[in-house]
């Protein structure tokens, strides 16, 4: 098998030979090799520091001169073979690392190059007395380092059942390398970007539902980095040289409001959550498949928060919904429709369960005159292909009817669709469905709408919503001027009502006396 020492592991034992060199000592030892370990930048220094152990600490123990040109003359590390290393011409002791690092980086059976976390490795399991008194005095022994050094060859070792063509190992140690720097980059950015999202929705939407939905996906990368190997990514990062550090683009500064930012961070997110799929194909598929569901994750996330948003601002002056069906009204539905368009009312449903579709075309197309002569918001409900056909602004949809996905392919992209929900499960539900707004209730008893006894949601289903969900929504069912304002405290801000307006005597007054209160 081919060996490579790392850039980081030749300078370290030339070093090693030039410390020796300048050492009193007669017999070559070991201690100038960790010396010059500590000395490197090197993966090796890193844990040794978190040992609490360093340099300085190392000269001491070992009273070694640090030579001059040990710090200040520059090294040249051509990639040479492991057997040419003059060092280990010199030095036999550090062939005996070698030996051991070698024993250890070739864990599995591929080709590796030998870092100097491998020679601290190999230093450990060297007998002697630099490895008692590392132990002794940072805790390290060769054992303890197996855990956090090859975690990837250890990972692979493993064949595993795949339904794709899996290459477990880069053909190169510096494709592999690569492809643990490109992982390393990508899961940067898609946690970059998730974090600005996470502040997005805590500042700005204030959405606790979707932020736990943004939190899973956090989780998820960190499982997912597990299977590629936490430790082995930090070790081929390379910042310095990363090209991509130093470009910015000008779109970069160009976030012209809060929603371009958030866009350009879940397309970011998108993006480095594909980059993680195809390049941890080559070294965990459990990784790339998780790396693929937090790639849907996302863009359910960037359709339901840019819902959310839009929903918001389309509908921020409806906060009294009226339901209209002909046989609840006094006089008819007319009359109930425009008083209470004329006393303030901007959003209406046309909720008619008995009329022919033909009754409702025509009766649809009168309202949608009414409505839009006040610029009020008209919704039909049930009947996607209705609210089509007379220009209506949404549709609403019940737990039985037709589901979201296929409503919008009949309303198109640019209708509201409502729907309806009875508890917290069904709420969530239909946010992530894509629902423009949704219904909550039954708040209290009504005979408008038929409810099995256990049906009944009350209030504490509003609370839950109030306490979670931030696309519009509207308490609904046995709402009266009397319970409304119980229903508002609950956490409410918009409600709907019908039997209230379109059963009064007079629909504009109790319609004003409504409004009224929530302008308290
Ligand atoms: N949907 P009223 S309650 C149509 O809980 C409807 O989803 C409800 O009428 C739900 O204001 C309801 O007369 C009836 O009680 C609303």
């Amino acid at each position: 098998m081919h060996h490579l020492l790392t850039a980081g592991a030749q300078r370290a034992l030339i070093q090693a030979e030039r410390i020796a060199s300048g050492s009193a000592e007669s017999e070559p030892t070991l201690a100038p090799l960790l010396a010059a370990l500590a000395l490197e930048e090197s993966r090796a220094a890193e844990i040794m520091l978190a040992h609490q152990i360093d340099l300085a600490l190392i000269l001491r123990e070992f009273q070694l001169p640090l030579p001059q040109e040990a710090t200040d003359s520059p090294i040249e590390t051509p990639d040479l073979p492991l057997e040419m290393s003059q060092a280990l011409q010199q030095f036999p002791a550090f062939r005996e690392v070698l030996n051991h690092a070698l024993q250890q980086a070739s864990h599995a059976d591929i080709p590796t190059e030998i870092g100097s976390e491998h020679l601290l490795w190999g230093l450990l399991a060297t007998s002697g007395k630099e490895s008692e008194w590392l132990q002794k005095e940072g805790s390290l022994s060769a054992e303890k380092l197996n855990d956090s050094i090859n975690v990837v060859f250890r990972q692979t070792a493993e064949p595993i059942g795949v339904d794709f063509a899996l290459r477990t190992v880069p053909a190169t140690v510096g494709d592999q390398t690569n492809t643990l720097r490109t992982i390393d980059a990508a899961a940067n950015r898609l946690r970059e970007g998730l974090r600005v999202i996470e502040d997005f929705l805590r500042f700005s939407l204030d959405d606790a539902h979707l932020m736990s939905l943004l939190k899973t996906t956090r989780h998820q990368l960190t499982d997912a980095l597990r299977f590629i190997g936490t430790d082995s990514l930090i070790s081929s990062r390379d910042t310095l040289n990363d090209v991509g550090t130093s470009i910015s683009t000008t779109s970069e500064f160009d976030r012209s409001s809060l929603e371009h930012l958030l866009q350009a961070n879940l397309k970011r997110v998108q993006e480095a959550a594909r980059t993680l799929e195809e390049f941890s194909k080559l070294i965990s598929p459990e990784a790339a498949s998780l790396f693929k569901q937090m790639r849907y994750v996302s863009y359910t996330l960037e359709k339901t928060i840019l819902t959310c948003i839009a929903s918001q601002r389309r509908l921020q002056d409806s906060h009294l919904y009226l339901l209209v069906s002909e046989s609840l009204c006094h006089h008819g539905a007319g009359p109930a429709i425009r008083e209470s368009l004329a006393a303030g009312v901007n959003l209406i449903q046309i909720r008619e369960k008995t009329m022919t579709d033909r009754q409702l075309l025509e009766h649809g197309k009168r309202v949608r005159e009414w409505t839009r002569a006040a610029g009020a918001t008209l919704i039909m409900n049930d009947r996607p292909d209705l609210a089509v056909a007379i220009d209506a602004d949404g549709v609403h949809v019940g737990q039985d009817e037709l589901p979201v996905r296929e409503v919008r392919q009949i309303v198109g992209p640019g209708r509201l669709i409502g729907v309806s929900t009875h508890n917290i499960e069904q709420a969530r539900q239909a946010v992530l469905d894509g629902a423009d707004y949704i219904g909550v209730g039954p708040t209290f008893p009504t005979s408008t709408k038929n409810f099995a006894e256990h049906e009944y949601a009350g209030l504490d289903f509003v609370k839950q919503v109030a306490a979670e969900i931030t696309l519009p929504w509207f308490a609904i069912g046995g709402i009266q001027a009397d319970n409304l304002q119980q229903v508002l405290e609950a956490g409410a801000t918009r409600v709907a009502v019908s039997s209230v307006i379109c059963s009064h005597a007079h629909p504009g007054q109790i319609t004003r006396e409504l409004l009224e209160q929530f302008s308290n």
